[in-house]
């Protein structure tokens, strides 16, 4: 660890209480519209900013897996996808998987080296969660749904989303009706309580997971007439391998035609909940770190913020995640050091497999052999003249993305590859493998790429999202 690093640590942690706590937020589904990172010019949140500036915001952070199951496990377990087979959504408690599952995720090694752990709300996913935590708060729910849904304020004879939970509004009244809201509060009164030893808190929400419902007032901030739409272009996924736009399409989640019918109707209605769930969903987060900041550990507890993946409004073709494009991959990912003593912000590439070691360092446990992430201290500490030159993130065994400071590149289980420049289309609507020019760019991730993926995990979901994953599924010997 950097020595003035080390220094500042060991001052900001009491005598009676010599490693610092960790306060983990995790946040469902949220992608880059955040203020701190400017991915809707309309996105109001200013407690997340508020944290950003106290800590390092990643600005070029990407999970390992789009989906909520797969990104978890392995931000958890500090292994790739490619190394676990978990490419798709686990199939319930894994009571026979607790070697992998449990006994080396993170709440478990705090636990093992003297830590209280407490976790509420949404942290893990496909597994019984309290199994993971010494003290456990409510798991917390979706939420509460109107009695008729509003079916994004459209009344279609046959709904061809059924059985999805996209759907978009007002709902419920009040704030004290979302799980989101009683997960806060069960954190507030963690931190007003005493603790004889270093804590490990996680904090899970929901939103702004699908069905993006909120109470109105958090619709209200933005007017519909007043709603940005996100930059989206129809004939995008001209230029895309069909095996990618097989592999990207979930035939149950809206596309980018129903948006734009009747001059963008929907595409408004969808765009101002997602930003209304996401200021909701900034606002407890708000609640949690002003109960920090009025506590006894206000000075002595690194505070950790992510997203498990980002999400598509209308880009590419769809409302949904499960994509290896940047509004799936990106994510928030922040953090802030006792006292406040690293502000700065990072572009360099990394990924939530990076959270687990660098909670290590800096809580001063001893590293975990089977980490595959890197410790972020070098980049906290702005000794970064070293660093990786790609992230990679896989959806489905054997595809992969691989994004770095100036690139996106994706390769598909058949050999099919994009390959995006960031520096003049950070839209990715441009795709320039084919271009001969970038040879020697497509040369250099062709080497990142993993040399193996790992079979599928027997617990993978025997449900899979679309006609094409079954397939697949079934190739892979998958039941
Ligand atoms: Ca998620
Ligand atoms: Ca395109």
């Amino acid at each position: 660890m950097n020595a003035l690093l080390a220094l500042t640590l060991s001052l900001t942690c009491s005598n009676t209480q010599p490693q610092p706590n960790v306060l983990f937020i995790a946040i469902d589904d949220l992608n880059d519209w955040v203020g701190c990172l400017g991915g809707h010019p309309q996105a109001h949140t200013p407690n997340i900013d508020r944290l950003a500036r106290r800590g390092t915001l990643f600005t070029n952070a990407h999970c390992q897996a789009p989906i909520c199951g797969p990104s978890r496990a392995s931000m958890l377990s500090g292994r790739y996808p490619h190394t676990t087979g978990v490419y798709v959504q686990p199939k319930g408690p894994l009571d026979n998987d607790q070697k992998f599952f449990s006994g080396q995720m993170l709440p478990r090694y705090f636990a093992r080296h003297g830590y209280l752990t407490m976790g509420v709300g949404k942290i893990h996913h496909g597994f019984t969660q309290t199994r993971s935590f010494e003290v456990n708060g409510p798991k917390g729910r979706s939420g509460p749904k109107p009695p008729n849904e509003f079916r994004f304020h459209y009344h279609l004879p046959d709904n061809p989303w059924s059985g999805t939970q996209t759907d978009w509004g007002a709902f419920p009244d009040v704030d004290s009706k979302m799980p989101d809201y009683e997960t806060a509060g069960w954190a507030e009164e963690q931190l007003q309580k005493q603790h004889d030893r270093p804590f490990f808190l996680a904090v899970g929400f929901h939103r702004p997971h699908v069905p993006f419902y909120v109470p109105e007032k958090w619709f209200d901030r933005l007017p519909l007439n007043s709603v940005q739409l996100p930059p989206v272009r129809t004939d995008d996924l001209d230029d895309v391998p069909q095996i990618g736009r097989d592999l990207h399409a979930v035939p149950k989640y809206p596309g980018l035609s129903f948006l734009t019918e009747n001059d963008n109707e929907q595409f408004k209605r969808c765009t101002q909940a997602y930003l209304a769930c996401t200021t909701f969903v900034d606002h407890q987060v708000g609640r949690v770190l002003d109960a920090l900041d009025a506590s006894d550990y206000a000075n002595n507890t690194i505070i950790v913020l992510v997203s498990d993946h980002g999400y598509h409004l209308g880009e590419k073709d769809r409302v949904s995640k499960h994509g290896l494009w940047e509004e799936s991959t990106r994510v928030p990912l922040i953090i802030s050091l006792p006292g406040g003593t690293t502000t700065r912000t990072s572009n360099k590439p990394v990924g939530l497999i990076d959270v687990y070691p660098t909670l290590l360092e800096l809580a001063g446990l001893p590293a975990k052999a089977e980490n595959a992430g890197r410790s972020l201290l070098p980049l906290l500490n702005k000794s970064d003249t070293s660093w990786r030159h790609s992230i990679l993130t896989t959806y489905a065994r054997g595809n992969h993305s691989l994004r770095s400071e100036d690139y996106r590149y994706i390769r598909y289980e058949n050999g099919a590859e994009e390959l995006y420049d960031h520096r003049s289309d950070p839209q990715e609507w441009k795709n320039i493998a084919a271009n001969p020019a970038h040879a020697n760019v497509l040369k250099k991730f062709r080497n990142e790429l993993p040399q193996g993926d790992a079979p599928y995990h027997a617990r993978q979901s025997p449900k899979p999202i679309n006609a094409w994953f079954q397939k697949h599924l079934n190739r892979n010997g998958v039941r």
